[in-house]
């Protein structure tokens, strides 16, 4: 048995004080990531150079020596990867080329393409492989398929992600052949970032609230689990989390359907009604409100109390239920950790 704790949850094993980590640990919350991030230049400029994409994924574990460090990268590479032109407007989010029929799907670059473009994503996972504490566990990731999708339809962020729900009405073979792309290169991304030394992956599927009943089913749930059987028949030993965002009653069971380690729950799910229903299966990760981390104050100790004590009964990693937020407070990261490890 391992002695990184991230591993023993993932492995099942219930711990009397959970692994912590955070989603979006490295960000523009810390002084820190935002002194590199100038020094950088643009965001996109940040996850192409390995020395100091590795030095942001560090700078959380230095400060509060996480359970877990992830990769700094974007789900928004692997499209670019694929040919889609990607840039992001600073203030606004990312921008990419869209994509809204057969002809742009075939038109995108073969899968074997993208390790020119993702090579250094893969240098910064190697450098972190040797930098990082030995008990921190180096964690790689990459969008679902239906979440990058909808990036590559709509050329944005989009509240309702109309236009890819748009695009899979109007022509559902173009919209399929375009998951199945972007599915065929996550699984050539992630084995390579499992061969520079990830190890463990996690699947961002951050939209899949917005798919219901068989599209939930087709677009969700199957290329997961195709992605993750094809990385389970190359590197049986990795664990796999799967991320379906507000995924609702659809997380009963997800992780066994789709063959995931753990599952990642959001925070609009109750903790009391996970552990009964969810933790059964095996490993959960969450669910704290990101919100608390801005406000502080004794809700967040209590609730941070109320998260670990719902989830003690079996494995767990604790997480925020979405990514920190920017006007969050670096201090209420100490003050949730003094209250998971007392
Ligand atoms: O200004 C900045 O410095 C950029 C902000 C930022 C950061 C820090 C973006 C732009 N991406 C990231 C890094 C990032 N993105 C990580 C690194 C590791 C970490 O967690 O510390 C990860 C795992 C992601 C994943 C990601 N990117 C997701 C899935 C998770 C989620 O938040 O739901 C998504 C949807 C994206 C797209 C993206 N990238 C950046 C933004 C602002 C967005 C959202 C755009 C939108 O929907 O409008």
């Amino acid at each position: 048995m391992s002695d990184k704790t991230i591993l023993r949850a993932l492995a099942g094993e219930r711990q009397a004080v959970p692994p912590v980590w955070m989603m979006r640990q490295a960000g523009r919350y810390l002084p820190e990531y935002r002194a590199t991030r100038a020094q950088a230049g643009d965001f996109l400029s940040l996850c192409y150079n390995p020395e100091l994409a590795a030095e942001v994924t560090l700078q959380p574990i230095r400060r509060y020596g996480f359970d877990a460090a992830i990769l700094f990268a974007d789900i928004l590479l692997l499209p670019q990867a694929l040919g889609a032109d990607v840039w992001f407007v600073t203030g606004e989010g990312p921008r990419l080329s869209t994509i809204t029929d057969a002809a742009g799907v075939a038109a995108l670059k073969p899968v074997e393409a993208i390790h020119e473009t993702l090579s250094p994503v893969y240098e910064t996972v190697r450098i972190l492989s040797r930098e990082l504490p030995r008990e921190t566990t180096l964690i790689g990731f990459a969008g679902a398929p239906w979440t990058v999708a909808t990036y590559m339809i709509a050329g944005r962020g989009t509240p309702d992600q109309g236009p890819a729900h748009a695009m899979k009405a109007a022509d559902r073979v173009a919209f399929s052949a375009l998951i199945d792309r972007i599915a065929e290169g996550t699984i050539e991304y992630l084995s390579a970032q499992i061969e520079a030394g990830a190890e463990v992956i996690k699947l961002f599927d951050s939209w899949a609230g917005s798919l219901r009943g068989q599209d939930f089913d087709d677009f969700a749930l199957a290329p997961a689990r195709r992605i993750i059987q094809a990385l389970k028949a190359r590197h049986p030993d990795v664990p796999v989390i799967a991320f379906p965002r507000e995924a609702r009653e659809r997380y009963v069971g997800f992780a066994r359907a789709v063959g995931a380690d753990c599952v990642a729950l959001d925070n609009s799910v109750d903790a009391e009604w996970a552990a009964a229903n969810v933790q059964t299966d095996g490993c959960v990760q969450g669910n704290l409100n990101p919100r608390l981390l801005v406000e502080g104050g004794p809700e967040l100790e209590h609730e941070t109390r109320r998260i670990v004590e719902a989830f003690q009964g079996g494995p767990h990693i604790f997480n925020l239920g979405h990514g920190i937020t920017p006007d969050a407070d670096p201090d209420n990261v100490h003050r949730m950790l003094a209250a998971i490890r007392g």
